[in-house]
């Protein structure tokens, strides 16, 4: 199983994340997606709140298809990549979280997200659907890795 997150901050957010989850059904199954979750912009935080959630994939496809195939849904929602504002507002963000057990580090992909155990945007919407996944190289559920987050960042389920 492969478990995604995905966020927007411009536009009809919600219509944007029902559109990226229809669309991803061209790179597998949707078994399980969360609830959306109003949430605080972390990292670039001078920016609108995103809306955000987390999907269950069962996919054939491996790692680099499944990237390739996120980036074309990226793009065909009309997301345009500003290399000078990498974290800034986008219509559509989709983010591979964890593989089943893979642990893959290349230039273009890595393998667990390695920013997904810092952020509530992600673990709080991902517990919801995976609490008791293990993280294959922190060696915690999502669960525990909820439990571990310092408070502060403002997530708020809808
Ligand atoms: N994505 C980021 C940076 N900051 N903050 C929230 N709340 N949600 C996001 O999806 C998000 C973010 C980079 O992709
Ligand atoms: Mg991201
Ligand atoms: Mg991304």
């Amino acid at each position: 199983m492969a478990y995604l997150s995905l966020g927007s901050n411009l536009g009809d957010r919600a219509a944007n994340l029902q559109r990226a989850l229809h669309d991803l059904g061209v790179l597998g199954r949707v078994t399980k997606r969360s609830s959306f979750y109003e949430t605080e912009p972390v990292e670039f935080t001078v920016q609108p709140w995103f809306l955000n959630c987390a999907v269950e994939l069962e996919t054939l496809c491996e790692p680099l298809e499944l990237l390739a195939g996120i980036l074309e849904i990226e793009r065909s929602l009309g997301r345009i990549r500003d290399e000078s504002s990498p974290k800034g507002p986008r219509i559509l963000d989709i983010d591979i979280l964890l593989f089943g057990e893979n642990v893959l580090e290349l230039p273009e992909l890595t393998i667990p997200h390695p920013a997904m155990h810092l952020r509530r945007f992600v673990l709080e919407p991902l517990a919801e659907i995976a609490a008791e996944v293990r993280h294959p190289a922190l060696h915690r559920t999502v669960r525990e890795l909820l439990e571990r987050l310092p408070e502060g960042q403002g997530v708020r389920r809808q």
